[in-house]
């Protein structure tokens, strides 16, 4: 089998819950030298592959969980070469937290991981986390970006209140800290809806939106 083969070998794996042979096939194409970034998102395949298995209840609330389960032991498979690739020297802070009434984690912490690697010092505030931790923690960390991580529909009214409680906090004379909302079931809509001013599926994406902010900041220099 080549490296495609293999790589949607996983994805079936991942979507088919099979735990042993989608940890033993995930360590054999790192061995092989796949890029951990990409590993990670022919997984989140397999998981969008689940969420659609749950939706249509061919899978039940403990298949969510497993699946949940696989990606966070490939996620550790990945840690060391992950750790590798960090870029020294500070690009920005970030402070990242999925928003209250929704407890996904997954997307979050690689959305974090991959900031990391990239040089962005993240501040990562957990699950379900209220508006007014987000305003404490603006206030205490002073973020250049601030991502908001959410999965449920639920999550978008949390959203919203979180983003609206911020502008409402940030004084007139200051521009108001760019605020990016990622998750699976995000798209332009729900971003015009909850008032974030990007969005995004993909955490390199996120990364690369982080970079650009960061270099609009500097060109204002
Ligand atoms: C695993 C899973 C769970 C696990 C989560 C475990 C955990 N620790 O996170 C558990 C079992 C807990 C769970 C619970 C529930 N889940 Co669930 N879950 C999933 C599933 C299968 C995978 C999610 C996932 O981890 N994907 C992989 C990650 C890597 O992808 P991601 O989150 O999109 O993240 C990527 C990007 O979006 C981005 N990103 C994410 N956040 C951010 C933030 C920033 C700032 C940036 C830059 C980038 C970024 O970076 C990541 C990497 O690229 C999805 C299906 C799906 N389509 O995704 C359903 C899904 C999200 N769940 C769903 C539901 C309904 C539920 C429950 C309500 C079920 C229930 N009856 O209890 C509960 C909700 C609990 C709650 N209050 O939050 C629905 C949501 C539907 C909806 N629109 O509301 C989905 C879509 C399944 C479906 N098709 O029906 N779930």
């Amino acid at each position: 089998m080549n490296e495609r083969d293999l790589r949607n070998a996983l994805i079936e794996y991942v979507t088919n819950l099979e735990e042993d042979e989608a940890l033993s096939l995930a360590g054999r194409l790192l061995r092989e030298g796949l890029d951990p970034l990409t590993l990670i998102k022919d997984c989140e395949k397999g998981m969008f592959a689940v969420g659609e298995r749950y939706a249509s209840q061919q899978y039940y609330l403990s298949g969510l969980i497993m699946a949940g389960e696989i990606f966070q032991e490939i996620m550790v498979l990945t840690q060391p070469m992950m750790k590798q690739r960090v870029v020294e020297g500070a690009s920005g802070v970030v402070l990242l937290g999925t928003v209250q009434g929704d407890i996904h984690d997954i997307g979050k912490n690689a959305a974090a991981v991959a900031l990391r690697c990239y040089g962005f010092v993240v501040e990562d505030l957990g699950v379900d986390v209220p508006p007014e931790r987000f305003l404490q923690a603006v206030r205490e960390a002073r973020p250049d970006v601030i991502g908001l991580s959410g999965l449920i529909t639920l999550a978008f009214e949390s959203m919203k209140e979180t983003i609206e409680l911020l502008r409402a906090d940030a004084p007139a004379e200051q521009e108001a800290v760019p605020v990016i909302v990622g998750g699976t079931t995000l798209n332009e809509r729900v971003c015009r809806l909850v008032g974030a001013d990007y969005w995004t599926t993909d955490a390199m994406d996120g990364v690369r939106i982080c970079q650009a902010i960061m270099e609009g900041k500097r060109s204002k220099l």
